[in-house]
């Protein structure tokens, strides 16, 4: 059998108060796209479907259309987990009617693991989907004493009978490593602080097929079908130079597996340029509309230096100054006796702590006729 694994889709997901709902949609033909070419009829969803627990209408319309090109008009079969994103009770609306259409919403985690059964030429393969879960939802839902999530990911497999003899396909949206390490990215939240979230992906080597949402970066872990898709786009500033993809996914009979990666090509880049104000604008005129976090090397600050830059880069998303941020991080004012100081003192250490010179004359004499302006007041 054939399926197409995606994960992370993050729906709805703001970058620097940017909607990348555009850019989301094209991402989602491209899918659809994929799928006719190679003659996939299952797609895989490893969880956060949505950026948000309360998505916005647009979110929810962008995500149906999807699933309406795909089930309604191309008559393929969809399988969903929830995620940590994803609202487990709105996700799992309708999921119970919608079975019978081709969608299938698993968003609570089941003992034994909820499992779906295909049949191809060389016979049965059972996917099992375990949407995102906690080790107190556990505790509380289920006979288990598990304290940690690898604890619980044991008792959810322990527990489910499978017959490793047979084809076995895991959907899951947890955190695995190996050997306690995995390339992470600044989009993901962290279940929970301490590290205690990640589990050993070994645990997983006798599934077939372990199709894994929640990291965002495409990698295995452990073995290569031990696998993150990632997510559809790159969403944070560690990824710019990670390449986004999907998994098309062969099974064939047991032992022999076929994964091939297809490249998701975005609307507009994510990208960080780097260079003074007047680099950064030669040939003003070539608009370059990737969105792109602007650093600027001049030495001073740059009057309208957003309006600029938005000139020649319509979707900049944020713009530093290197020289300043490097300032601020090396050293700190010191602020022992800062109340014996006077403000004039006081603003003309915190110039030269910005500017790495003293206050000139001129600058002086209009720094006399504020403070004297504001004590007047
Ligand atoms: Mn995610």
């Amino acid at each position: 059998m054939k399926f197409l694994h995606i994960a992370d889709l993050h729906i709805g997901k703001c970058l620097n108060q940017k909607s990348l709902l555009e850019d989301q949609k094209i991402i989602l033909d491209q899918i659809v796209k994929y799928m006719e070419d190679y003659n996939v009829e299952v797609l895989m969803l490893a969880g956060d479907i949505y950026d948000k627990q309360i998505p916005s209408k647009e979110a929810v319309n962008l995500f149906n259309d999807f699933l309406c090109d795909l089930i309604l008009k191309h008559h393929y079969k969809v399988y969903i987990i929830s995620g940590n994103h994803d609202s487990v009770e709105r996700l799992n609306f309708a999921s119970s009617i919608l079975k019978n259409e081709g969608l299938y919403i698993e968003t609570y985690a089941n003992v034994p693991i909820s499992k779906y059964e295909f049949y191809d030429e060389y016979g049965k393969v059972n996917l099992y989907m375990l949407p995102y879960s906690s080790p107190l939802y556990t505790r509380v839902k289920f006979d288990s004493t598990c304290n940690n999530y690898s604890e619980m990911i044991k008792y959810y497999v322990e527990n489910s009978n499978i017959d490793f003899s047979k084809r076995n396909i895991l959907l899951t949206h947890h955190t695995f490593l190996h050997d306690n390490m995995a390339s992470f990215s600044d989009s993901e939240v962290r279940f929970n602080i301490g590290g205690t979230e990640g589990i050993d992906a070994a645990y997983f080597k006798d599934f077939d097929y372990v199709a894994l949402g929640h990291l965002h970066n495409p990698q295995y872990v452990n073995r290569p079908h031990i696998r993150y898709s990632g997510s559809i786009l790159k969403y944070s500033e560690s990824e710019v130079n990670i390449k986004k993809v999907a998994l098309m996914v062969e099974l064939k009979e047991k032992g022999n597996i076929e994964i091939t990666e297809l490249p998701l090509i975005p609307l507009h880049d994510l990208k960080k340029i780097k260079g003074t104000i007047d680099e950064l604008l030669v040939n003003p005129d070539v608009l370059d509309e990737d969105y792109v976090y602007v650093t600027l090397t001049n030495d001073t600050i740059i009057p309208y230096a957003m309006k600029r830059i938005r000139l020649k880069y319509p979707n900049a998303l944020s713009l530093t100054y290197e020289r300043l941020s490097k300032q601020l991080i090396d050293k700190t004012i010191d602020t022992t006796d800062f109340k014996e100081k006077s403000i004039k003192d006081q603003f003309n250490e915190f110039y030269k702590f910005i500017n790495n010179k003293e206050l000139s004359d001129n600058q002086i004499s209009i720094l006399d006729k504020i403070l004297e302006k504001v004590e007047e007041e």
